[in-house]
């Protein structure tokens, strides 16, 4: 692709260092990011109710309901006996799988025995708009400030699956006497299933190290993301009685003592791993039409990366086959994800943790729950409608102009082409006749998109198709 016009200079500006821009173009989809609710604090878990509203937990204990389109919050209940320290408060959330026979809600959350930290699971009833009858199910659950895992569902069969974390002790991973880097499954009245893989014992599988996203899939497959220090953070299938690693291995059984390990102890190993770590925290399996590009992926946001990450599944759910990153530093933490049935999805920042916030956050209106839904925007037209490209699909050549009326007086305009991931293929600063021409000539064919800036200033933007 050339692009001619009379004068001309082509450079790359830092793409961080641009205004974020309000749409995000796939395949064949342009999808739309709108706030739903914001200054709350610290969202862990967010589940689209059977109610058709969010239901959401707040780290310092409280569970709210927020209508999707109004915004409009009701608090059902404030927990008074949190421990709220760093990753300790109240965390995971599940809904009963027949919540309109049986309106239970299970939670988890830290408290402070009088000496230690611990966490228990409890069970609530929903009833004229708030939650009661509280029933422990688990208590004593060792925690701590960090690591705890703590991701909550429920599975159709009536059982809890809850994530913990080794509580900064990476041996209780091991230790299957302890609660603590495992994963635990539970009856719905807090006793031990007899299926589970060790008699008497609630735990499901271990060697973990802080898993903080789970989520049973359509294909029927448990998929889990764990966090790790600084590299090895890990995507995996979580199946009865398996070990899984943590300490000896961390992310994949590549190094030859894992390799030997993995052998020896039948470490199940990570479908996927990254290094640097990246934070994986909520997990959501998508299925739906409404954008078809994103079908049979796992939704993932990360704390690190400040990002969502759409992971296309094999047709069989066992392997990842491609990665793709969204809104890449764009609101800060996404602590997790939820779909609706619509196939909207909804994602929660967690910009008021108070150990360490990414670079430019919290801002005042943290924290936020987002949803992201189809757009309805013409595909090829610009959005401001000040840049004309035409003709657009093109097959040669195709023409930018830009509005006369916008172009008056002392303009500092340039065009800017990217590619689907934002990275800057040419930036044009345009002539004083405000017209250029982009040729096919040796490029690929696809998708390109375009933003016009006056100085820092976005005012157009959209995207063409060279056939
Ligand atoms: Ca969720
Ligand atoms: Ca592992
Ligand atoms: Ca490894």
């Amino acid at each position: 692709m050339r692009i001619y016009y009379f004068l001309y200079s082509i450079f790359t500006i830092s793409f961080s260092t641009l205004p974020s821009y309000a749409q995000v173009y796939l395949d064949s989809t342009v999808l739309q990011t709108d706030i739903v609710a914001d200054k709350l604090d610290t969202p862990w878990e967010i589940i689209w109710g059977p109610d058709d509203w969010l239901w959401v937990t707040e780290r310092e204990g409280r569970v709210i309901r927020i209508h999707p389109e109004t915004g409009e919050t009701k608090q059902i209940l404030q927990l008074t006996n949190v421990y709220r320290f760093q990753a300790a408060g109240l965390l995971g959330m599940a809904l009963h799988p027949n919540f309109s026979d049986t309106a239970q809600v299970f939670i988890v959350y830290t408290y402070n025995d009088g000496e230690k930290a611990k966490e228990k699971i409890v069970r609530y009833t929903y009833q004229n708009d708030v939650l009661v009858k509280p029933l422990v199910l688990i208590d004593n659950i060792p925690a701590a400030t960090i690591r705890n895992g703590s991701r909550l569902i429920t599975t159709p069969d009536r059982k809890v699956i809850m994530t913990t974390g080794d509580i900064n002790q990476p041996k209780l991973a091991q230790n299957i006497n302890s609660l603590n880097g495992k994963t635990l499954r539970v009856n719905f009245d807090g006793s031990v299933p007899e299926d589970n893989p060790i008699p008497g014992s609630y735990i499901w599988s271990w060697g973990h190290r802080n898993p903080q996203g789970l989520v049973l899939a359509d294909n029927g497959i448990l998929y889990s993301s764990e966090h790790a220090d600084s590299s090895d953070d890990e995507l995996n299938i979580i199946e009865k009685g398996r070990n899984y690693g943590w300490i000896d291995v961390q992310g994949y059984c590549d190094t030859p003592e894992e390799k030997a390990y993995c052998n020896n102890y039948q470490i199940k190993e990570a479908i996927s791993a990254w290094t640097p770590s990246i934070a994986p925290c909520g997990l959501e399996y998508y299925n739906h039409d409404a954008i078809p590009e994103w079908k049979n992926a796992l939704l993932l946001t990360t704390l690190k990366h400040d990002d969502l990450r759409v992971l296309k599944l094999t047709e069989d759910g066992q392997s990842i086959v491609s990665e793709n990153i969204y809104f890449d530093n764009r609101f800060g933490r996404l602590r997790d994800v939820c779909v609706a049935p619509n196939g909207d999805l909804y994602v929660a920042t967690s910009n008021r943790h108070d150990t360490k916030a990414n670079s430019g956050f919290p801002i005042p209106s943290d924290d936020k729950i987002i949803r992201i839904s189809v757009s309805t925007a013409p595909r090829y037209a610009s959005e401001k409608n000040i840049v004309k490209v035409f003709p657009n699909p093109f097959n040669t050549f195709t023409t930018i102009q830009v509005d006369g009326k916008y172009s008056k007086g002392s303009k500092n305009l340039r065009f800017q082409i990217y590619d689907r991931l934002g990275q800057t293929i040419q930036e044009v600063v345009l002539p004083s006749q405000q017209v250029a021409q982009i040729s096919k000539d040796s490029h690929q064919p696809g998708v390109y998109f375009y933003r016009l800036l006056d100085g820092n200033q976005i005012v157009d933007s959209g995207r063409f198709l060279i056939n």
